[in-house]
């Protein structure tokens, strides 16, 4: 028989498409199910370095990025310096690695984040002419953290689907209607909802995995994520990613996903958390108190010592919306924050009494049982003894920018996009807290070799104004030498893996983007006044601020290389950075409150200014305070009695 090219590719079609649904759940639905493996198989290892399979990954990645780094170069018109000579000969020998990272706050940090991502892509209409499109395209590494992890989520688990797609179609993040109150007044849509939900959550416990309130958030943030999906993704696997075409051929960074280790009972700050990252191969922390990774498709798999017990091995477990529920598991705030609303006596007694209850439960934990690293030799015995791994939201330890996964030496960032969405001050600003814990973290035992630049604290962050407009930190390596000596860690990496970070805070320019983390429903306008902000921060108000911001981003990324290969800068890249960088200046002192100047809706004078859009004010006025927390008990009666009677 002959064989005609075009049935050689038909097959081939088939056969790819096989083996991608084989890596959704095989069940087919939300309940995890049994799947073949090798019968010695080892599950876990020692994270002393990167995996072999992100190792060959980035060996593809390596090779698109350095192409479309000397396109981004090109385009944002550096002044004595020519890309293509510099990446192509220069610096021949050497990869230059971007890392991006997005916070977490919520539906505010998602929106405000997607207005940020889609600033730096080039499938954004206008991104280009704006300054940064492109740079996601050159970037190794996407990072996000709860809020953030929805945006970093939905836009990886959608086959690099780009933000301006998501709009124009409309189908995914329809965010009108709160997540606990999906049909809005549709009651029956609503009922619908709560049904395929509870459908999907008695499929995982009848198949004989415990569930935790984290699986209900997962598949109700499902969908908003994955509304075009069969059943809203019930039976989507993280670890699809690694059978996506568009991760496959290296067109999108790497995705990673930040969340904490946490017992029942107990509660963390930075320096005791032990922070977990997912990424498409892999589930497991750097830190020492566990030190090791798992297979991420593997998960539910019974183990000792990392090895499936009679060889038997489970798959579906890595649900995407859990994985992502997970991240942004933080339903404590709403506990501690419920009895300051004015709900009547009655409600408030029976969401009291419901919230204690499921607090017992600890609603804000996700628990991944069985623990994959069950019986294991390395990492502390409080992870390794028990039969369950307890996760909650990646920002409970104050570290809301998912920096830690970015800052190993083994993945020789250069440099880093920090995305601020985080509500630290009154107001729903970030004011730094996160790079601070970030910076703190390195000089305790914890540590364990990561390495971040010098940054000042909250006072002086907000007394010189340096959460008013992109901030670079690290601009000078021989400022960072001291690093190594007063770290605790038994080694460190090169002091050229210290990434130069670029960090942008959250501002308002077209719309005032501090909403409240806890808002639960947007409207259209919102949503898109949000995105459009997002754009805005990032852009720098479409490169009309400062005509030289997309060079002295340019500066910003090549600096590391430039210092490893002993290169001055051009004239122009000491400008950017005597404009971008800290100094190094310190001023803690206690003065009033802040005095933000670089334009946009605030006009130096206050935080918030004079707010004009009323209809979407979250300011925490204690009138605004009563109704959202008055809609958001509301949701949570709805989720808890729904929880409560699983
Ligand atoms: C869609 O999901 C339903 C419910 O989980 C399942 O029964 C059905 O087989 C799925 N259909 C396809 C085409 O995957
Ligand atoms: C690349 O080559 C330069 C000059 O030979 C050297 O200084 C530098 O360390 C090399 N970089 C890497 C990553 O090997
Ligand atoms: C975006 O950039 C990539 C890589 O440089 C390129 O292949 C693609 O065509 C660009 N897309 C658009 C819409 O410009
Ligand atoms: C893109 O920029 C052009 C020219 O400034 C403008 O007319 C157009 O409205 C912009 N498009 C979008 C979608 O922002
Ligand atoms: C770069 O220069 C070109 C040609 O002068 C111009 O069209 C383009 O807008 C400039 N881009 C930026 C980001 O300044
Ligand atoms: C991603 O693309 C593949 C191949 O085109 C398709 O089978 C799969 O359903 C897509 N996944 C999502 C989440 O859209
Ligand atoms: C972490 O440190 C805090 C503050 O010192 C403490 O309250 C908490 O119990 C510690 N948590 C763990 C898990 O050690
Ligand atoms: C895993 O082990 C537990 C405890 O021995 C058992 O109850 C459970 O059924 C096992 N799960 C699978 C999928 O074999
Ligand atoms: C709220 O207040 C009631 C009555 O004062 C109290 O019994 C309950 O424990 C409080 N609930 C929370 C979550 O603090
Ligand atoms: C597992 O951890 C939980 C919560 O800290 C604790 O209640 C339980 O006793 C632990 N189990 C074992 C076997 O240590
Ligand atoms: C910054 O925010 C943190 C977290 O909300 C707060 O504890 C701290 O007081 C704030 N500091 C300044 C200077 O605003
Ligand atoms: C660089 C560094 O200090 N690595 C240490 C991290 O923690 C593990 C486990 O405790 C040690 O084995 C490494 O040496």
């Amino acid at each position: 028989m002959k064989v005609s090219y075009k049935s050689i590719q038909f097959l081939t079609l088939i056969l790819s498409y096989t083996s991608l649904v084989s890596a959704w759940s095989p069940t087919d639905s939300y309940a995890p199910g049994p799947i073949d493996c090798p019968s010695d198989l080892q599950l876990t290892r020692s994270a002393d370095g990167l995996s072999q399979s992100e190792l060959s990954w980035l060996q593809g990645r390596d090779k698109i990025t350095n192409q479309n780094l000397i396109s981004f170069l090109k385009q944002v018109n550096m002044t004595d310096f020519d890309p293509e000579e510099y990446i192509t000969n220069t610096a021949s020998n050497e990869t230059i690695r971007i890392g991006i990272a997005f916070s977490g706050g919520g539906y505010r940090a998602m929106l405000s984040g997607a207005g940020q991502l889609s600033a730096l892509d080039n499938r954004t209409t206008n991104a280009t002419e704006a300054g940064l499109g492109g740079l996601l395209q050159a970037s190794t590494y996407l990072v996000g953290l709860s809020g953030g992890n929805w945006l970093v989520g939905t836009i990886a688990m959608n086959n690099f689907t780009d933000v301006q797609t998501i709009l124009d179609e409309g189908i995914l993040w329809d965010l009108t209607h709160s997540i606990a109150n999906f049909g809005g007044i549709n009651i029956f849509k609503t009922y619908d909802y709560y049904s395929s939900i509870d459908d999907d959550i008695n499929d995982k416990e009848n198949a004989g995995f415990k569930i935790s309130f984290t699986d209900v958030w997962g598949r109700a943030l499902s969908h908003q994520f994955f509304a075009g999906l069969n059943d809203t993704g019930a039976a989507l696997t993280w670890s699809t990613l690694q059978e996506s075409p568009v991760f496959q051929n290296f067109e999108m960074p790497f995705p990673i996903v930040v969340t904490d280790g946490r017992t029942p009972g107990s509660t963390i700050i930075s320096g005791n958390s032990t922070i977990f990252e997912v990424n498409p191969f892999e589930l497991g922390s750097w830190d020492p108190s566990l030190y090791q990774f798992t297979q991420v498709k593997y998960l539910g798999t019974n183990t000792t010592d990392g090895k499936p017990v009679d060889g038997k091995c489970i798959g579906g477990f890595d649900n995407a919306g859990f994985i992502m529920g997970t991240s942004s598991s933080l339903f404590n705030q709403f506990i501690l924050q419920i009895n300051t609303t004015s709900l009547s006596s009655a409600i408030k007694d029976i969401v009291s009494d419901i919230l204690e209850k499921a607090s017992e439960h600890e609603v804000d934990i996700a628990i991944y049982e069985p623990n994959p690293f069950y019986d294991t030799e390395i990492g502390s015995t409080s992870i390794t003894n028990n039969d369950t791994l307890f996760l909650c939201d990646g920002g409970e330890d104050l570290q809301n920018i998912p920096l830690q996964p970015l800052i190993h030496p083994e993945r020789e960032v250069d440099v880093i996009f920090a995305f601020d969405n985080s509500a630290d001050t009154d107001q729903s600003w970030p004011n730094g807290t996160s790079i601070v814990a970030t910076f703190e973290r390195q000089f305790l035992p914890i540590g364990n070799g990561t390495l971040f630049p010098y940054v000042p604290d909250e006072e002086s962050l907000r007394n010189l104004n340096l959460t008013a407009k992109p901030t670079f930190f690290g601009c000078d390596i021989q400022n960072l030498t001291s690093l190594l000596n007063s770290s605790l860690a038994t080694s460190k990496g090169d002091i050229y893996d210290t990434p130069l970070v670029v960090y942008t805070a959250n501002r308002p320019f077209s719309f005032w983007s501090n909403e409240s983390t806890f808002k639960l429903s947007y409207e259209d306008w919102e949503r898109d006044g949000m995105i459009q902000n997002g754009f805005e921060v990032a852009s720098r108000l479409n490169n009309t601020l400062d005509p030289e911001w997309p060079a002295c981003v340019g500066c910003a990324i090549i600096r590391r290389s430039q210092e490893r290969l002993g290169i001055d800068q051009s004239e122009q890249c000491q400008q950017c950075f005597q404009r971008y960088c800290w100094n190094g200046q310190i001023d803690d002192s206690q003065i009033p409150p802040l005095n933000f100047t670089e334009t946009g809706l605030t006009d130096g004078a206050e935080e918030s200014g004079n707010r004009t859009i009323s209809a979407s004010s979250t300011l925490l006025s204690k009138e605004n305070k009563f109704s959202l927390y008055q809609i958001m008990g509301i949701g949570i009666i709805t989720f808890a009695v729904f929880a409560i009677n699983l």
